[in-house]
């Protein structure tokens, strides 16, 4: 379980001798003409819950790119169905239906057996490991906050303003709800990992919207709650905060391996910060509209910004966009894998 010799695992732990790891946040998708084929074929939806097909679209960029990890192909939305929420992605963006507005909703959400309601999500494991059997494959799912800030506003939003009101009109649903979660993705991330999975990464993709005490309350502790969870399977655990800046010192209390920065924070203040701690970023994925020359000079400054390089696994500081040109992307890889040869 777990164990697969990469550059990747070993960077995770700080301790990379070799080439300097790099992967993609949200590396499989449209951007990449292979993806949009699939997708002309079986909707979003019905993609994520075919294991052979969820197979072919992670092999695609790591493949095309020779990338150093895999992830799961899922959303990190995928887990709520079958606790009650009715997601549907109509334009490529998160749509719920049913959307939680009151302490009653709370309550009529389900506990989850993850075995038998995300069943496709394990045998995509299988699948994966087929098509790729020596790369690391990244399990994933997102933080209990996180998923509050979809199920309770109902979709995508700048400030996620309902969630935040939410917490503070309703304190015990709201830890009724974070505990739900919590117990969710604890659940879902061991079988992820018992399926196969040689990392975990949790997104906390909006836990940057909160004040500290609030980060502190409603994301750092159930996320230090889930990792210590997971401690036992001996696989490296990433968080990565979009917005990560203002938490630093609450992150040196979370039990994880790495720490996924965003492209607004320098990633050498988060490595000086977290000396413990591998860091994962952080090319912002706006640069990549750049010419080549742009592109190179920006990934080679986040690669001298840092002393040590035995733990970094370059990523982009967030999601990468849909019209990215392929040919930057190849840059970026080039880059890093030269970097230290
Ligand atoms: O290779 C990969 O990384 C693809 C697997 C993947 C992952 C890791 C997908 C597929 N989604 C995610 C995580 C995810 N989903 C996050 C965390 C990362 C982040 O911060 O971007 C979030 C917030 C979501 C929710 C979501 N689902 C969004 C963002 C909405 C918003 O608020 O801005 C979107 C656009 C989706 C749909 C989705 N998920 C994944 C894909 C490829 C798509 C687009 C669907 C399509 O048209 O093919």
């Amino acid at each position: 379980m777990g164990m697969i010799d990469s550059n990747f695992i070993d960077a995770c732990y700080g301790n990379n001798r070799g080439t300097i790891p790099i992967w993609i946040m949200r590396q499989a998708g449209r951007y990449l003409p292979e993806y949009r084929a699939i997708r002309e074929k079986v909707s979003f939806e019905d993609l994520c819950r075919s294991p052979k097909l969820i197979a072919e679209v992670v092999r695609q960029p790591v493949h095309r790119f020779g990338l150093d990890a895999a992830i799961l192909f899922s959303d990190i939305l995928t887990v709520l169905e079958p606790m009650g929420m009715q997601v549907s992605f109509p334009d490529g963006g998160p749509k719920l239906a049913n959307p939680i507005t009151s302490p009653d909703d709370v309550r009529r959400l389900q506990d989850i057996d993850v075995d038998k309601s995300l069943s496709f999500v394990a045998d995509a494991y299988g699948e994966i490991r087929k098509v790729l059997p020596d790369t690391p494959v990244i399990g994933f799912a997102g933080s209990p906050f996180t998923l509050m800030c979809y199920m309770i506003q109902g979709k995508g939003s700048n400030n996620f303003d309902k969630p935040k009101q939410f917490l503070h009109k309703f304190p015990a649903a709201a830890e009724e709800l974070v505990n739900l979660l919590q117990s969710v993705v604890s659940k879902y991330l061991a079988m992820q990992i018992k399926a196969g999975a040689n990392a975990v990464q949790i997104f906390d993709s909006w836990g940057g919207i909160l004040s500290k005490d609030d980060y502190l309350d409603w994301s750092a502790r159930p996320v230090n709650a889930i990792f210590r969870s997971l401690e036992t399977y001996e696989v490296p655990r990433i968080l990565f905060v979009n917005n990560i800046a203002p938490y630093l010192d609450i992150l040196k209390t979370v039990d994880c391996e790495a720490v996924g920065v965003d492209y607004r924070t320098d990633i050498a203040d988060v490595a000086a910060a977290l000396p413990n701690k591998a860091v994962q970023g952080n090319l912002d994925p706006s640069v990549l509209f750049n010419t080549r020359e742009r592109v190179v000079e920006r990934t080679l400054q986040i690669l001298d910004s840092l002393e040590d390089h035995q733990n970094l696994i370059f990523n982009l500081g967030h999601g990468i966009q849909p019209e990215t040109p392929i040919s930057n992307v190849e840059a970026v890889v080039e880059t890093v894998h030269r970097y230290r040869s």
